[in-house]
């Protein structure tokens, strides 16, 4: 026990004893010492194995329970008094049940284990933008991954007083049956209860649900933005520019956090700074314009197609203090991946605790990987060689630019700009994007995911929806909104633009469109770089790979408008009029005739 005082943190943890039934009860102080300890501890139990600790210094490899492997979307649930509340596209229950559910399978799952109490913050110690949680759970890999990912410890709760708010958040991995697995979200009482998973997205409860769902909710109240954004900083001339960019799970969020300049735009002088990978907490700043701020320490990346071409600032990362999930485990105790760093080990195991050996293949033939596809490496943020020197700075960073993006084959071109503020907030509103691994479901099918926030808002999006358009009158010098897609694929099924560094060259642009330069076109969705507008030195695409990067085509985005509306309806009257005059304008504009 520690010198806390807080009567509602102790009656909840007191209550949580009763009802878990726990043999011991763990205050985390977050000390070095402390961390050693629990990892000792954590290697007797095996829930972590030591990587050979010369070439992979403080890091250690977990499996998780096959089942287990990527965020539950189908049993993650938004409980509020109403149904309206939580919206089309949330599963609702009402806390009652929520409540009763969970206490169910809470109810002596910690027995034979400790009870980790977690104090947490989420965003600098003390700053305006910060929250704090308190994690409780019975899961020492929990305990290990919060350590890199948030501010834990003492120092958290000497800021949270005696009466300080904070989330109260609930974990027990219990027996890791699918049947006893909930992610529930108590809006209404600042509260998250999580059973049955001990996967980062469902487990991590600083991550998506409190730094996002709870957060949206807390942010609608307090007129800010809490969005599934990377925040990066451009260096150019020794002026530093910044923007977020929301894609959905596994689209290149952590890639172009950590963008490294292209060798064609060397001369320049340019240098990416990264401020966060995953999430941003936006406030309007004194001087009127929008301000972000990671509320992370930490970055749960992931790891397939990570290698020090497509991403050396995330390998540099991860050279030690990481603990990495669900990835090959090589018999010489190295880690491996499918498009990862160096050759695979001759033999080891998969991620699913089979023997595995490069070119496995199953009994039809297909090769079997040896890494999950939604491995992740969990990474302090501070060993990110191209981490900003302000990433802590509690009143953060102001933004210039926010982009949307998604990953489609075909349709949206390599970036456009959105007329307006309103007009953005529809095109983020209609954001579209294939499925990954990052969540149970089938990987590939086109869905929409609004602002990339569709697993991830707390509230009827409807109403999300009408926030953003309000937050929008209400910052004076707000950013311009953008759209980019780096997935466009050619007829053969390859992918037309090379990604990764090269897009720095449409950030430019972005940067350009924002100080009033860059050469534009304006068609019917919106301003795209005229042909000239990009610069491609150094680049050689193959001939007509420009353009068709760069196509709109009228009579597709028509078609597109379809599921748009259908998308829309659901919201019924939740959904804001200005949608829908984005609507009807947007297929106004793709009748008029183009003239090539
Ligand atoms: P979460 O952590 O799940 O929220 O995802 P994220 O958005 O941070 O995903 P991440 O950056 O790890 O994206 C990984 C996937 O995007 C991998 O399959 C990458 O190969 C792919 N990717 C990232 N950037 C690019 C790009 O510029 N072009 C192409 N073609 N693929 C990219
Ligand atoms: C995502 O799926 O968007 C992630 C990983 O960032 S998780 O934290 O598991 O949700
Ligand atoms: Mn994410």
């Amino acid at each position: 026990m520690t010198h806390i005082v807080h009567e509602g943190l102790k009656a909840w943890v007191d209550e949580t004893v009763k009802l878990g039934q726990p043999d011991q009860v763990y205050w985390v102080d977050g000390s070095q010492e402390e961390r050693s300890r629990l990892t000792k501890r954590a290697i007797a139990r095996g829930f972590i194995i030591p990587l050979d600790q010369e070439k992979y210094p403080g890091c250690y490899y977990s499996r998780s329970n096959p089942n287990d492997v990527a965020r539950t979307e189908h049993l993650t649930y938004i409980c509020t008094r109403k149904r309206e509340e939580a919206g089309p596209t949330n599963n609702w229950m009402s806390p009652e049940d929520g409540y009763a559910k969970s206490k169910e399978i809470i109810k002596g799952s910690m027995a034979g284990r400790t009870m980790y109490v977690i104090p947490f913050s989420m965003g600098p110690i003390g700053s305006p933008f910060s929250k704090i949680g308190v994690e409780i759970t019975d899961s020492l890999y929990v305990v290990l991954n919060m350590l890199i990912m948030a501010r834990v410890g003492h120092k958290v709760l000497d800021q949270l007083g005696t009466a300080g708010a904070f989330t109260k958040c609930l974990h027990t991995r219990a027996d890791l049956d699918v049947k006893h697995r909930l992610i529930l979200h108590f809006p209404e009482d600042n509260a998250i209860v999580s059973t049955g998973s001990a996967y980062g997205g469902n487990a991590l409860l600083g991550k998506k649900c409190l730094a996002l769902r709870i957060a949206s909710w807390q942010a609608r109240k307090e007129n800010w933005l809490a969005e599934h954004m990377l925040i990066l900083g451009i260096e150019k001339d020794g002026k530093t520019e910044y923007v977020t960019a929301a894609f959905p799970s596994a689209c290149g969020k952590t890639n172009l956090a950590m963008l490294i300049p292209p060798q064609g735009l060397k001369a320049k002088g340019y240098r990416i700074w990264t401020v966060g990978d995953d999430i941003a907490w936006l406030r309007i700043g004194p001087d009127g314009r929008l301000w972000a701020c990671n509320p992370e320490a930490g970055f749960f990346g992931v790891a397939p197609g990570t290698n020090s071409k497509t991403n050396p600032n995330a390998i540099a990362t991860m050279k030690k203090n990481t603990i990495f999930t669900n990835v090959v485990l090589g018999d010489a105790l190295s880690v491996w991946w499918e498009d990862g760093e160096g050759a695979p080990p001759a033999s080891g195991t998969s991620w699913d605790g089979k023997p595995w050996k490069p070119g496995l293949k199953d009994k039809d033939g297909k090769p079997v990987p040896g890494a999950h596809p939604n491995s992740r490496f969990t990474a302090p943020a501070g060993q990110c060689p191209s981490i900003a020197p302000n990433w802590e700075d509690p009143k953060g960073v102001p933004i210039s630019a926010m982009i949307f993006g998604g990953r489609r084959e075909r349709l949206a071109p390599l970036v456009f700009e959105a007329l307006d503020w309103a007009h953005g907030v529809y095109v983020g509103a209609t954001v579209a994007s294939e499925r990954t691994a990052a969540a149970v479901g089938k990987v590939g099918e086109v869905r929409r995911d609004p602002m990339a926030m569709l697993p991830f808002c707390g509230y009827n999006m409807g109403d999300y929806f009408g926030h953003w358009l309000r937050m929008g009158g209400d910052i004076p010098k707000p950013p311009k909104i953008f759209h980019v897609n780096w997935f466009r694929k050619d007829s053969t099924g390859k992918f037309l633009w090379p990604g990764y560094g090269e897009n720095l060259r449409v950030l430019e642009w972005i940067l350009a469109r924002c100080s009033g330069k860059g050469k534009a076109v304006q068609t019917p969705i919106g301003w795209v770089p005229a042909k000239d507008g990009l610069d491609l030195t150094g680049l050689n695409l193959p001939a007509g790979a420009m353009d068709k990067l760069l196509e709109v085509k009228p009579d597709e985005w028509t078609a597109e408008l379809d599921g748009v509306k259908s998308f829309f309806d659901q919201f019924g009257a939740a959904l804001p009029e200005e949608l829908w005059k984005q609507f009807e304008t947007l297929k106004g504009r793709l009748k008029i005739k183009v003239l090539a």
